[in-house]
């Protein structure tokens, strides 16, 4: 400018991303009954999903592909992000130990972050991570143990978070039951949580898959395309929402918030 101003610019955002794996088909289930997936279409809904980021100014940065990682499109598992803190986690399930590596290379090469890490014994996976402001809501679920939730809580105490364990049975991660608007009321489905009383403001939604929803920028929000009833109740609340069809990762146990880690 002309008084030697910098120039406003948008403060980067960063989505990190994996390509899904050429045997995605064979990803764990828990609670559901195997289904075909369609890998070509999974191919396809990916892009879609990753131009949605774009989109809304977003920039996506690719993991290294891990094609024989049947869950390492599911990336929000490995990492999860307090501010510039990025907690790497320490899979539940077996075949997904794994991801983690290339996930920390990634992490490892964005500037200004601090790294730490879920170590085992302890288990923890991205997906049961519920962050409402400072409250940091755990599922006790079949993926995430009682070390890993003791080791996130030490690490995350002193930065003036609360960690809330929840116990979670009914559903895979807690994240696949619940997650939060952005003014912090936590949407979910009743039917798949063990303790709905934990959360201080609850609103149910119509449709299982209508749990998810992903913040793509302020008064936006992505969702599936599956749940139908759901987005048209959240547009209702005065919120932009932007659909993406994700049905061949739902198959998978899947959602929009796990193909995704929004850094910053
Ligand atoms: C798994 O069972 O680990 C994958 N098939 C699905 C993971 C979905 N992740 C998530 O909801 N955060």
């Amino acid at each position: 400018g002309i008084l030697g101003y910098a120039p406003r610019r948008a403060p980067r955002r960063i989505a990190l991303v994996r390509i899904p794996a050429s045997n995605l088909a064979d990803g764990q289930l828990t609670h559901l009954e195997r289904q075909v997936v369609d890998t070509a279409l999974a191919d396809e809904q990916w892009d879609n999903y990753c131009a949605a980021l774009v989109a809304e100014g977003w920039e996506t940065i690719e993991v290294d592909a891990a094609p024989e990682l049947a869950d390492s499109v599911f990336v929000e598992d490995t990492v999860v992000m307090f501010g510039d803190l990025a907690v790497l986690t320490s899979p539940g399930a077996e075949s997904r130990r794994d991801e983690v590596e290339a996930v920390e290379r990634t992490v490892r090469g964005i500037p200004g972050l601090t790294i730490e890490r879920i170590e085992r014994p302890g288990t923890l996976d991205g997906g049961d991570v519920l962050k409402v402001g400072s409250t940091v809501y755990v599922g006790a679920s079949s993926r995430t143990n009682a070390e890993g939730i003791h080791q996130l809580r030490s690490l995350l105490t002193p930065h003036g978070y609360a960690v809330v364990a929840v116990p979670h049975t009914k559903a895979l991660h807690l994240k696949s039951a619940a997650t939060a608007l952005p003014d912090g009321t936590i949407i979910g489905d009743p039917a798949l949580l063990d303790a709905v009383s934990l959360f201080p403001r609850f609103l149910p939604v119509p449709e299982p898959e209508g749990v998810a929803v992903v913040e793509l920028s302020a008064g936006s929000l992505l969702m599936s395309s599956s749940a139908p009833e759901t987005a048209a109740m959240i547009a209702g609340l005065g919120y932009r929402v932007v659909t993406v069809d994700i049905s061949e990762f739902e198959k998978l146990e899947g959602c929009v918030t796990c193909l995704s880690v929004r850094v910053r």
